[in-house]
């Protein structure tokens, strides 16, 4: 775990499960659906219990990009934020806007719902294939540009699910 400062938010980078994580909202790497899948998806629902689905099926699917909230059922969170990024084409399908504003809905979202702590994972990095590498850029830049505009956020977390995308993530938040 490591602890970084940009302006009054606090960034911090965890490898570990998400589904572990004490804090007001996590976010889910979710398809369009929103009716559970694999992966991070899969483990927030299962570890999350049936209410969070059930609330999902409320709402009618998720558009590539934006993001949806529901509560968190058992998990230690009060909050699942569910969002869409895009699934890695070569790049040139509009894939950095799109994984950039998953980002960014999600932490608007949270904002509006007076949400003070938000953890991510590594979005579209997993089924959706988004290279690591300009994933991790693009989730930064959205951090703070978000942050930049808005200090509603007192943290945002990185959950990151293997060393070799902590120890990305750690050199990259080191130059900022
Ligand atoms: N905690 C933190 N990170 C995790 C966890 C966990 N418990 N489990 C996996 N990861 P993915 P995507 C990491 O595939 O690429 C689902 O089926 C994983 O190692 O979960 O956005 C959805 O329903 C990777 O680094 O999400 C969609 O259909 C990252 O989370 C599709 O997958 C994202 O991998 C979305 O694909």
């Amino acid at each position: 775990m490591k602890e970084y400062m940009y302006k009054s938010t606090k960034i911090s980078i965890i490898k570990g499960n998400i589904t572990k994580i004490k804090i007001d909202a996590i976010v889910n790497a979710a398809n369009n659906s929103l009716l559970g899948g694999g992966g991070v998806d899969g483990a927030i629902h299962r570890a999350g219990g049936p209410d969070i689905l059930k609330e999902c099926k409320t709402i009618g699917g998720c558009p590539t990009g934006e993001a949806r909230i529901t509560g968190a059922g058992k998990l230690d969170a009060k909050y699942v934020i569910h969002t869409v990024g895009p699934i890695y084409r070569g790049g040139n399908n509009h894939e950095e806007s799109l994984l950039y504003n998953a980002y960014n809905s999600s932490l608007t979202l949270g904002g509006e719902n007076n949400i003070k702590t938000i953890a991510f994972p590594a979005i579209s990095t997993g089924a959706y294939s988004y290279p690591i590498d300009e994933a991790a850029d693009i989730a930064i830049k959205a951090i703070l540009d978000f942050i930049d505009k808005n200090n509603s956020l007192e943290e945002i977390m990185l959950v990151l699910f293997s060393q070799g995308d902590y120890d990305l993530y750690e050199r990259k938040l080191n130059r900022i």
